[in-house]
């Protein structure tokens, strides 16, 4: 019976008069406050800031049901509780909670009764609540690292502060029974040509040896049923092998399809059904060989600054991701919590935002240390559509409590539900430890932050729980130390006290040379900054907001981070803007070349990690989506799941096939590279244009053939034969085209403000219900087209009056 809907909630207002008003279930305090019109318009502008008198009152959320009859066994379950709470049932307390990130379950046999029953849920501030404890070092803020809920709320460098109270998940009341289930584990024991074994574990509650038996039946992709049988029950677990003749085998997106097969167990009393995929994952991580090429691009990043001050790998090795032994080139973004309260995280929502990852061209999306674990919906859908899926426990950038007993059992606790809920779903490669505690930890020393949450409390529950998946200690993770980029998984966030530095110490005439310095076995974190459309800014802000003098509303819905070495981030985006493309001609302007950033920087580490494809393998953005409207925020799609030009950028850069051209040591080359599992061949040309007359002042063509699945250099040449062309007019560009193939790379010397471009706005020649035709008078090297539609193609390089038809995909 399903305890969810209307409940009544009783707290203060603004003024600390009491007041009730209608609560739901799922819910929490404040979307329930933007209901009733309590609080309103919480993301518009700046008033966000004046809804924090909330988090410093209790609020209690109760209903009464009717029961007709009861029986034994009875237990109350919550799905998910935010987060101090002690629950009441007819005037008796039935428990206390005190951790968001587990279900909780009470027994209420003597309690319950027919007839009408009150139920009340009192939440206490989860800021009052860890009032006096210890401070400890925390990034944003040190309150929460003592408090077992949603990190990022509390505030951090893309999201406000939003601290509530709420029954965010379902609740419901069950009455037990002997032989029903309580959990099962199924996953793919070996794979093979013809056959795959699976291993399928069934727990039961209550085990009593009465004659019943438990059921398995397993229907293929195909609808057929490939495997049933049935066995008596014995005792309290049993474990059954599947051999699969000729089993369909799950791929992420791009590398094959992704059948899911159906498993139902039934026992008399229950019965549960589990989608599963059949696959295998392997993480390689083979030390690369004196002379080898991968040896040979490991020590020159490291002899570079500034990766070489956290680099003391004498070995250094690879980080590639096989699933069903065929290695995947993994492209995504970090997933944070779609919505600043986990209750108001639409199915619609997410499912909108992993069908856009996967259209994008991503694979893979970690689940960042500072969110929740998803709901089931965002797995569900990351095995339906092939996005791999990292997920880190619940810790972030900060030191824990962690040798307190109360917290180590949290993280156990936390570590058997996760593992217990999300073991079965195909999409999930591995699990890390926490976000960025241990970055100077290594495997030889035990004296790092998160060293005994990882070690001692999650990694003998995971061991235990999901045997057969990795769990690596933390993000980053691998190598002396964990930040090291060429060994393991690494953060270019991580760096980004060095970059910002950088940016604002320097003219960024090499800015291409510098950030070609952080090029990582696998990139966790590639953290990359802009501002999403003007139709976007539009919801949050007033036009003077966004495109008046004073900036202070864009920095508002910027967030900062006191870690860094600027006074802002959004003075780090400005700075960066007009140091690559040049001084603000207005506030249109500005906008732009905030926009232009965030896709030149895509592209260009995009292309790093590919043209050194298999040193690199691994390209995650910091971050794929945003928790709040931020305005020059990290993330590819923004708060409205919109795509941002970053996204687009990342889409054409993600693409199967695309061209790189690189300069370096005098040489000018053409990369083509190839993430597709087939040979390609096609043709390409290279030439200097100048974007004021429209011509090119030089030009050289090449065909092109590249095996399945590597990058390969396709074209050299001297680079003073180019080189002579260039001046202030004058841009290398570069087009291939084959059978599916079509990108045109773009390469500036310096930066695109030693270039005379005159960043005219885009023209709409033909807007139809299925297309839309533009062209500019001028050279624009990222075209933006603002319309209210999920584009083929945006974003692009388009030469002085040349004409593009784009298809539009679906209206957003
Ligand atoms: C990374 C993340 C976040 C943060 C980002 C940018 O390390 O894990 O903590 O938002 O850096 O500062």
């Amino acid at each position: 019976m399903l305890l969810n809907g209307i409940w009544s909630v009783r707290g203060k207002d603004e003024k600390g008069n009491v007041i009730e008003f209608k609560g739901s279930v799922p819910g929490c305090v404040h979307t329930d406050m933007i209901e009733e019109g309590i609080i309103k318009d919480i993301y518009y502008r700046d008033n966000s800031e004046k809804i924090r008198w909330i988090e410093e009152n209790d609020y209690t959320y109760s209903r009464s049901f009717y029961l007709e009859h009861i029986e034994e066994n009875a237990r109350l379950e919550f799905d998910g509780l935010d987060t101090y709470a002690e629950i009441i049932l007819n005037g008796v307390t039935i428990g206390n909670t005190d951790n968001m990130h587990i279900p909780y379950a009470f027994l209420v046999d003597g309690i319950l009764k027919e007839g009408e029953n009150l139920l009340e849920v009192c939440f206490r501030s989860p800021v009052k609540e860890v009032e006096g404890k210890p401070s400890l070092p925390a990034a944003f803020t040190n309150e929460r690292v003592h408090t077992r809920r949603i990190q990022c709320t509390y505030g951090w460098d893309w999201v406000d502060r939003f601290v509530t109270m709420g029954i965010f998940r379902d609740v419901r009341l069950v009455f037990g029974k002997a032989n029903e289930i309580d959990n099962v584990y199924v996953y793919t024991k070996d794979v093979n040509s013809d056959y795959a074994q699976v291993k399928i574990n069934v727990e039961l509650r209550e085990a009593i040896r009465n004659g019943d038996s438990v059921s398995f039946e397993i229907t293929a992709p195909d609808r057929k049923v490939c495997f049933s049988k049935s066995r008596t029950i014995l005792k309290d677990s049993l474990y059954e092998y599947v051999d699969v003749k000729n089993p369909k085998l799950w791929y992420p997106a791009g590398y094959g399809a992704q059948p899911l097969y159906t498993l139902k167990i039934t026992t008399p009393s229950s019965s549960e059904i589990i989608k599963f995929g059949i696959r295998k994952i392997t993480i390689l991580q083979a030390v690369d060989e004196e002379g080898s090429i991968e040896k040979e691009i490991a020590e020159k990043i490291k002899s570079a600054d500034p990766v070489k001050n956290f680099d003391k790998n004498s070995d250094t090795s690879s980080f590639i991701v096989l699933v069903n032994d065929v290695r995947i080139m993994c492209k995504g973004g970090n997933w944070v919590p779609c919505e600043p309260f986990p209750s108001a995280e639409a199915p619609e929502k997410i499912t909108r935002l992993l069908e856009l990852a996967v259209d994008s061209g991503a694979n893979m999306l970690r689940v960042w240390g500072g969110g929740i674990f998803e709901r089931d919906e965002f797995y569900n859908e990351c095995d339906r559509l092939g996005i791999l899926v990292t997920q880190d426990f619940l810790m972030a950038c900060g030191k824990y409590p962690e040798s307190e007993e109360w917290f180590s059992s949290a993280l156990k606790e936390e570590a058997k539900a996760a593992c217990l809920r999300l073991r079965n779903h195909p999409c999930l490669a591995w699990w890390s430890g926490d976000n960025e505690n241990a970055v100077m930890g290594n495997e030889n020393i035990t004296e790092f932050d998160g060293y005994i949450a990882a070690t001692e409390s999650l990694e003998p529950v995971v061991t235990k729980y999901d045997p057969e998946r990795y769990f690596l200690p933390s993000s980053p993770y691998g190598g002396e130390p964990f930040c090291s980029a060429t060994r393991g998984t690494t953060h270019c966030t991580y760096y980004l006290g060095d970059i910002f530095g950088y940016v604002k110490d320097t003219d960024m005439k090499d800015y291409r040379e510098y950030f070609s310095r952080f090029l990582f076995r696998f990139n966790a974190e590639q953290g990359v900054l802009g501002m999403p459309f003007v139709s976007s800014l539009k919801k949050f802000m007033t036009d003077e907001d966004i495109f008046g003098d004073d900036t202070y509303m864009s920095e508002f819905h910027t967030k900062n981070n006191p870690g860094l070495p600027v006074h802002t981030i959004y003075e780090y985006v400005d700075i960066m803007s007009r140091k690559i493309f040049g001084e603000f001609k207005d506030g249109a302007d500005r906008v732009l070349k905030m926009q232009m950033l965030q896709c030149d920087w895509v592209r260009l580490s995009l292309e790093l990690a590919r043209r050194n494809k298999w040193y690199s393998s691994g390209i995650i953005y910091w971050m794929y989506n945003d928790c709040w409207p931020a305005a020059n925020g990290w993330s590819l799609v923004d708060y409205y799941a919109a795509p941002k030009p970053s996204y687009y950028a990342f889409k054409r850069a993600a693409k199967p096939v695309i061209g790189s051209i690189y300069e370096e040591n005098g040489v000018v080359s053409v990369y083509a590279c190839n993430d597709s599992l087939t040979e390609v061949s096609g043709s390409g040309k290279i030439y200097v244009y100048d974007f004021i007359k429209g011509e090119n002042l030089w030009e050289d063509a090449f065909d092109f053939s590249v095996n399945a699945n590597v990058s390969e250099k396709v074209y050299s040449n001297d680079f003073e034969a180019v080189n002579k062309y260039l001046s202030e007019t004058t841009i290398i560009l570069c087009d291939i085209y084959g059978d599916d193939i079509s990108d045109r790379a773009m390469f500036v010397k310096d930066r695109f403000k030693d270039l005379d471009i005159n960043y005219c706005d885009v023209k709409i020649l033909k807007d139809d219900d299925n297309e839309i035709t533009v062209s500019a008078d001028e050279f624009l090297p990222y075209a933006v087209i603002d319309v209210p539609y999920l584009l083929e193609d945006n974003c692009f390089v388009l030469k002085k009056g040349e004409t593009k038809t784009i298809k539009k995909i679906k209206r957003l």
